[in-house]
């Protein structure tokens, strides 16, 4: 099959009317069955819950190919300006009932598979996760491509292909243990073509879609004085296209990743003939580096230049096929306008990891298309836009001037040139910012370590800088970028989070769904998120409640059930299900939430059977990956680990309490946990974390959260109500104080904290050194001491919170309510919300429906 693009990606010819893929159950069996047999990835005799995956998943890609190309072609009639998202991360997950649940196909292809002897619940969970991002970001740029396809605007999402993902976590009695996250398919059962060759069945490679991106070399000057980078080594960035469906529309997206290559040319044949393989495959596996891992350690030089060089090889491959697509199209008059560059595309950077986008398409446009430097710096600055996602100042990167000369050097030529004038832009009409020119500048040139500032260069180069929450937004007007504010007040704006209703509540709660729909009459919610207000006028009805109570525990039967098979611990239905699951980090306080719990413990332990047996029994799950380098982090998850192994095998105690750690956290785990949650935790240090996006996706499930005033906690608990909200702990206004007073010796522990902390040094957990994690949280100030995330001050109000949570789930009829409430005060939390904002407040695109 052709798949109607040229080698900018374009349709090349307008496809005859496609084929309209049958949606009868038999057809589908039989075409699942082509692919079974014909895919040249099978052995034929074998159809096994694997290979009908497979085969699944093919049939499936081709109806999106179908729609995707009709969606392209329809862009490149109508030529609407698009949107161009650059992440280095996407946290896709799983994408088969994602995409048979957009395409409105789910039924007839679990039909198709029945006629086929499989089970579609079964053959969905064959599909290995896409991990290609951390956290929090990587999933927001996932959910945000989810919700334009659905919205019908026009746009490309541009990562890389990274050969290993996030890693994957097992838990071993030393704690932490990473292994390679073999996210590419390469099944025991199949026949592989190439051995060496691995694929994700929704990924096409455009062979014809191919970019050079240069490293290292010199800038050479022209007679003319016009510069040309040359020289160093050149890699090939090779597409690969996963299409992204949106719901119940024919616009169906491409997030374009990129793969690093060396050109047939550059095996040295003489070389390899002389048995020197190594030195004549260098570039070859120099090549292969790039996109190897997602965020290769960065505690090594090397590390911190392959990063360096992954970032770059995203931006310029991106901005290089952005830039033929707006050259391709000419509407007669000859070719464009670079002026119009802007009227026809959008740039988000997804934070500062491709602020490189910057100095690459002012290089692009001066070096390659001949644009004086202020007429490349009116495109530019007219296209792109950046997102902030964290002000933790260890986060915002820093380059090393020597690295990025030597790695870049014409980017750093112009780097130097906006640092340049955007100091003279200072001196000549700010002379009251003079005495902070050097904080506020590009460039820091302290002659001990000399770096480029990422977030100063993407402040001054963007026409719109957005925060994620309002709290974050208002955080880096007020403080971060305060000085920038004075200089460009209009340039400043919030855009608050969102998360997907399908992925989110749709898919990984049918259950829930289906009383939703009939509740509202309608199943308009799943795109219009806001009619779920209209479960408010019936939060007391009985009928609902009973309704809802089924849902909730059929979703609780089956997370026990999946927690018994990870992790062999059997759990309770009826206990609260009290779900913390997020990076390990501290400023997350995973450990307020340990030490929380390590008190409920010791309280149970001294009560008669008699006292016991009148407490909330409660089920507390903990999970997230600890970077591989972060000491403490891993600390946390050993700590969690040890105190289940201790309470859960406690016969006084394990039918009032239990404490599982749930192992590797990702987004297919998220879609078990989320919707069998009950209360869920989202406990920064207030001030400290950017918005939270699970926080959203609980929330909507009907899980109560007990929560900081902090990030889009803030915002839900208005939406919400906050009587359906535990709040507690310090205010991000306080916080600077508060380390004040603990640095002059003025914090008075509470004694339950004491009492805590004193259990684990007792060895009650086992003899693990546990002393580095609790000093982290004495003594008054110092490196990884003096509590700077306030645990011990937030404590006494968090013990509180949680009394508070187990008076509320004994009166079942209230925790219904505020359960419902929680679901109906959700709306606003859709990222398509958040994306119709973007488009409308700082993209300026337009919707474009396929008809
Ligand atoms: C998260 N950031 C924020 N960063 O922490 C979270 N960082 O509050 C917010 O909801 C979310 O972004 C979406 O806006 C991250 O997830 C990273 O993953 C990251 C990765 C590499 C380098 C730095």
């Amino acid at each position: 099959k052709s798949n109607g693009f040229s080698k900018r990606g374009i349709p090349s010819e307008i496809p005859a009317e496609a084929h309209p893929l049958s949606e009868e159950p038999t057809e589908i069996a039989s075409n699942i069955n082509y692919h079974a047999q014909y895919s040249p990835h099978f052995s034929p005799l074998k159809f096994e819950p694997e290979q009908a995956f497979y085969a699944t998943a093919e049939s499936v890609r081709d109806r999106l190919i179908q729609q995707w190309n009709e969606t392209y072609v329809h862009f490149h009639k109508n030529d609407p300006k698009q949107t161009y998202y650059l992440s280095m991360e996407y946290l896709q997950g799983r994408a088969l009932t994602n995409a048979i649940g957009n395409l409105n196909i789910y039924d007839a292809y679990a039909d198709a598979l029945n006629k086929l002897g499989h089970q579609l619940e079964e053959i969905v969970e064959q599909e290995k996760d896409a991990a290609l991002g951390n956290g929090g970001l990587g999933r927001l740029a996932s959910c945000f491509l989810d919700s334009m396809a659905t919205l019908n605007l026009p746009a490309w999402g541009y990562g890389l292909r990274y050969r290993y993902g996030l890693f994957k976590q097992r838990i071993t009695k030393e704690g932490q243990e990473e292994l390679a996250e073999d996210w590419l398919e390469d099944p025991k059962h199949m026949v592989s073509i190439e051995i060496l060759q691995k694929f994700s069945p929704w990924e096409i490679v455009r062979h014809d879609v191919v970019f050079p991106v240069r490293f290292f070399g010199q800038v050479q000057v022209n007679p003319d004085g016009s510069r040309k980078w040359v020289g160093g080594e050149v890699i090939q960035a090779l597409a690969y296209d996963v299409p992204i469906p949106g719901y119940k529309t024919k616009n169906t997206l491409s997030l374009r990743l990129w793969e690093a290559k060396a050109s047939a040319g550059d095996v040295n044949l003489s070389q390899f003939n002389d048995g020197q393989y190594e030195s004549a495959l260098q570039l070859h596996s120099r090549a292969q580096q790039i996109c190897a891992v997602l965020y290769p350690g960065d505690a090594t030089e090397e590390g911190k230049l392959l990063r360096l060089k992954q970032q770059f090889f995203l931006c310029s491959a991106s901005l290089q096929d952005i830039i033929s697509r707006f050259k391709e199209r000419k509407d007669g008059n000859g070719p464009r306008q670079w002026s119009e560059f802007p009227s026809k595309v959008a740039v988000q950077l997804n934070d500062t990891h491709p602020t490189l986008a910057i100095p690459e398409l002012m290089r692009l446009l001066m070096d390659d298309e001949g644009l004086g430097w202020d007429e490349a710096w009116d495109v530019t600055t007219r296209t792109i836009a950046y997102t902030n996602h964290t002000v933790l100042p260890e986060a915002l990167e820093k380059w090393s001037q020597p690295v990025m000369w030597k790695l870049l050097p014409r980017h750093m030529e112009i780097i130097s040139e906006i640092d340049k004038r955007f100091v003279e832009l200072i001196h000549s009409t700010r002379p009251d910012l003079e005495d902070k020119v050097d904080n506020i500048r590009i460039l820091d040139n302290n002659p001990q370590k000399p770096v480029v500032r990422m977030a100063n260069l993407c402040v001054v180069s963007s026409h719109t800088v957005n925060g994620v929450a309002q709290l974050h937004s208002d955080i880096l007007k007020a403080e971060l970028f305060s000085d920038y504010v004075s200089i460009w007040p209009t340039r400043f704006q919030n855009k608050t989070n969102g998360i997907t209703p399908r992925r989110w509540l749709r898919f990984c709660s049918p259950e829930l769904s289906s009383i939703i729909t009939k509740w509202l009459k309608t199943d308009e919610w799943v795109t219009n998120l806001d009619l779920l207000a209209n479960l408010r006028k019936f939060a007391d009805d009985e009928d609902l409640q009973a309704e809802w109570a089924s849902a909730k525990m059929a979703n609780k039967e089956r997370l026990a059930q999946y927690i018994l098979q990870v992790t062999g611990v059997s759990i309770d239905p009826n206990s609260l299900f009290d779900i913390q699951v997020k990076r390990i980090h501290e400023y997350k306080r995973q450990l307020l939430n340990i030490l929380g719990t390590i008190y409920r413990y010791k309280k149970l332990k001294e009560m008669s059977p008699e006292e016991r047996s009148k407490t909330t029994p409660r089920t507390v799950m903990i999970g997230g990956k600890a970077f591989a380098t972060y000491t403490n982090a891993k600390r946390i998850v050993k700590l969690v680990n040890d105190v289940g192994a201790v309470v859960n095998t406690d016969p006084e105690v394990n039918n009032y309490l239990k404490v599982v750690f749930v192992p590797n956290y990702n987004v297919s785990v998220a879609e078990m946990l989320i919707p069998g949650s009950e209360l869920s935790q989202h406990i920064s240090t207030a001030g400290m974390e950017a918005s939270g996006t699970s926080n959203m996706k609980f929330a909507l499930n009907g899980c109560l959260i007990i929560g900081t005033l902090d990030g889009a906690n803030i915002e839900i608990r208005e939406e919400i109500g906050e009587e359906n909200f535990f709040l507690f702990g310090a205010t991000a206004d306080k916080v600077p104080q508060l380390r004040k007073d603990r640095e002059n010796g003025l914090f008075k522990p509470d004694p339950r904290f004491e009492e805590a902390k004193q259990f684990i040094r007792s060895g009650a957990f086992g003899t693990y050194d546990y002393n580095p994690l609790l000093e982290s949280l004495e003594g008054n100030s110092g490196y990884g001491h003096g509590d700077y995330f306030l645990v011990g001050h937030d404590f006494p109000s968090y013990m509180d919170a949680l009394a508070k949570v187990d008076e509320a789930y004994n009166d079942k009829k209230k925790w219904l309510k505020m359960s419902i409430l929680s679901t109906a005060g959700s709306g606003k939390f859709s990222s398509d919300r958040t994306i119709g904002q973007y488009a409308k407040e700082i993209w300026n695109t337009q919707q474009c429906p396929v008809p």
